[in-house]
């Protein structure tokens, strides 16, 4: 089944010039780009996305990562592209994440773990609603 999944590359990537190389792992696997921009993450958008952490230890640090700086956001279509894209990314932490995965290859650190997918359809409607407002979903398939 074709779907939709939402990715963006955190700042580190962009700092580190991996931009180019894992938007190519995408395209190279046959997922097409349906929206792309460049956002300039605020404190509520960023606390707004990762609302369901709120409270964890972590959740200060994701913040502050993202607040001030900037990321790159897509939309990818494709066949289960949200399973494929999560396969694609690897583990959360760097350490888990098996070669081959943009997380097992360009990292380690856990916070910083270069890039974010939707870990299902619902995820990915909360998600597009926030980083992509102006997006109706149904313009997506034209
Ligand atoms: P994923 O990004 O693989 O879906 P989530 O949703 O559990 O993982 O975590 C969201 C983000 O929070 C991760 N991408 C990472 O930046 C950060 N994070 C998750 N777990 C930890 C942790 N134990 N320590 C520090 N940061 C974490």
């Amino acid at each position: 089944m074709n779907e939709y999944t939402l990715v963006f590359l955190k700042p580190i990537t962009l700092r580190r010039g991996l931009v180019g190389e894992i938007i190519s792992r995408f395209e190279r696997k046959g997922l097409e780009i349906k929206a792309l921009k460049m956002i300039d993450m605020s404190r509520d958008i960023a606390e707004e996305f990762y609302s369901i952490h709120r409270g964890k230890h972590f959740f200060k640090e994701l913040v502050e990562s993202l607040e001030g700086n900037k990321i790159i956001a897509m939309v990818l279509y494709g066949r289960s592209a949200i399973k494929v894209v999560r396969t694609i990314i690897g583990s959360t932490d760097p350490i888990e994440a098996l070669p081959g995965t943009i997380r097992g290859d360009y990292g380690l650190d856990i916070t910083e773990n270069l890039i974010h997918a939707s870990d299902s359809r619902e995820s990915f409607e909360r998600e597009v609603r926030i980083l992509f407002p102006e997006l109706k979903l149904e313009h997506l398939n034209t």
